[in-house]
């Protein structure tokens, strides 16, 4: 299992290199091009300067977290043709510069959603949370003010606001746009991009909805193990991948993340990782919590790093989003200590797994020895 850590550029992160290569056990950097158009080409010589960047201070750039989708793309109109060309021209640019997986998502319009980016829990630490009757009474212009005004400056992931000016004649565009469109509009995509993925041996893989389920009557397909196995199966290819966020499908109580991770582990489709703990209430709300979460968190970490080494992982993981703890100031979701912290209960696990496995190898020998 290769640990990696979300990285926003020398310019638009609280959070440097220098402190993230301290991490123990750290491996690489999800990077991205934060400042390309969704849909332009992604410059050979711009990818080679960040990975130039990572590498100098001892760490790899292999993941890449996300190239996002145009629009038109998922709308399926005909301009997409351009973006598709684009994208598989990203793809081998970024294939040069040595990277293996690429993180993207295919929700309509938002990305990530959330009520509230610094709810208070009892400790005094600030958590991402999501209250349905919020999110259900506000417009969409409202809430991406609210994002705005609550993101300490920063700019937010998929919340871009060039992307987000023209939000109500997306949504016209949308209006008459069903999930069985949205599907076949992601396998005309992935029926172009895969070969080339195929070809420069990088693997694609699809991020859920987040949260799984439908926000303003948009369509969203990425929220269920049926919707996985439906989306692997369109493009039957090690290229055609998934990322798995513990966080973002565990939101529903009905996915069970470690029969998910199981099952797509076997098919060889989990080339990348998220993983964090949530706290879901009676209503449906939830917020997110520390990733050491025994009592108060929904999720559990300990069966899910596990089902990972059981399955013998090879691919990345990254932390998903900490809390905001010992006055930090961040990108909300996104500060160093608790993702930090996050990273050493994760690894904790791994090693006192990987330490029983070769105590229980050496024992075998050591009767076989005495047999
Ligand atoms: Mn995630």
């Amino acid at each position: 299992m290769k640990v990696s850590f979300r990285w926003f550029g020398r310019e638009d992160d609280s959070v440097s290199l220098e402190h993230i290569r301290q991490i123990p056990g750290i491996d690489g950097v999800v990077g991205a091009l934060f400042d390309i158009p969704v849909g332009e080409v992604w410059p050979e010589n711009r990818i080679m300067e960040l990975k130039k960047e990572i590498n100098q201070n001892g760490m790899s750039l292999e993941v890449i977290e996300s190239v996002n989708i145009h629009e038109d793309i998922k709308l399926g109109l005909p301009s997409r043709e351009i973006y598709i060309e684009n994208y598989k021209q990203t793809i081998r640019n970024l294939a040069k510069a040595g990277v293996r997986v690429i993180c993207y998502n295919f929700m309509p319009i938002f990305d990530w959603t959330r009520s509230d980016l610094a709810k208070k829990l009892p400790d005094g630490s600030t958590v991402l949370a999501y209250e349905k009757e919020k999110i259900e009474s506000i417009e969409p212009m409202d809430l991406i003010e609210n994002m705005e005004n609550l993101s300490n400056g920063y700019s937010l992931p998929g919340w871009e606001p060039e992307r987000l000016k023209s939000i109500k004649y997306l949504f016209q565009l949308y209006k008459n746009v069903t999930e069985e469109d949205l599907f076949n509009h992601l396998q005309y995509f992935l029926e172009q991009v895969i070969p080339v993925a195929e070809e420069c041996d990088i693997k694609m893989a699809i991020h859920p909805d987040d949260p799984p389920w439908s926000v303003f009557g948009l369509p969203r397909i990425v929220r269920s193990k049926e919707n996985l196995e439906r989306i692997v199966k369109l493009i039957d290819s090690p290229s055609n991948g998934l990322t798995i966020c513990s966080g973002s499908l565990g939101a529903n109580p009905n996915n069970d993340i470690v029969d998910i991770l199981c099952h797509f582990l076997k098919m060889d489709r989990v080339p990348f990782v998220h993983i964090r703990n949530i706290k879901i209430a009676k209503n449906g709300d939830f917020e997110e919590t520390a990733h050491r979460s025994i009592e108060e968190g929904t999720l559990n970490l300990y069966e899910i790093v596990k089902t990972l080494h059981n399955h013998d992982f090879k691919g990345y993981f990254r932390p998903d989003h900490g809390r905001m703890i010992w006055g930090e100031k961040a990108r909300p979701g996104y500060g160093l200590y608790d993702r930090a912290l996050g990273i050493m209960y994760i690894l904790g696990i791994w090693d006192s797994l990987e330490r029983n496995k070769t105590s229980r190898k050496k024992g075998e020998e050591k009767n076989v020895a005495i047999n």
